[in-house]
């Protein structure tokens, strides 16, 4: 008996879980643009999400082609926006990840990628 107790509560706590989803802090725009080409390297990245921030458990990246860091491993969170100074880049394809910690005590992550070039 126990055991039927238990399966039946899993589908709801499944339901829960995956409501609950949309309340987390999800990326809602980037500087530069996700996926854009922009001519001149960016100073800095900055990010915008759907919630505020815990500053000590978000932070961004930024690679470049070999996979090699270009930011400044300093990010900077205020509310629910956060950024990071670039070093200085040439053209090509860069990768910015980003993780972070929600007020909500959640955890979001995610990645893409811009390209500066002519
Ligand atoms: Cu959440």
């Amino acid at each position: 008996m126990r055991h039927l107790l238990l399966f039946r509560t899993i589908p709801l706590l499944l339901l829960l879980t995956t409501g609950e989803a949309t309340a987390h802090a999800m990326l809602d725009r980037a500087e530069p643009r996700v996926g854009n080409k922009v001519e001149t390297a960016p100073r800095e990245v900055t990010l915008w999400f759907t919630q505020k921030l815990e500053p000590a458990f978000s932070t961004i990246t930024v690679t470049n082609a070999a996979g090699a860091r270009v930011d400044s491993g300093k990010t900077r969170v205020n509310g629910n926006q956060m950024s990071v100074s670039l070093r200085s880049t040439g053209p090509g394809t860069y990768r910015v990840t980003w993780r972070v910690l929600s007020v909500d005590t959640h955890t979001t992550d995610g990645s893409f990628t811009f390209q500066v070039g002519q």
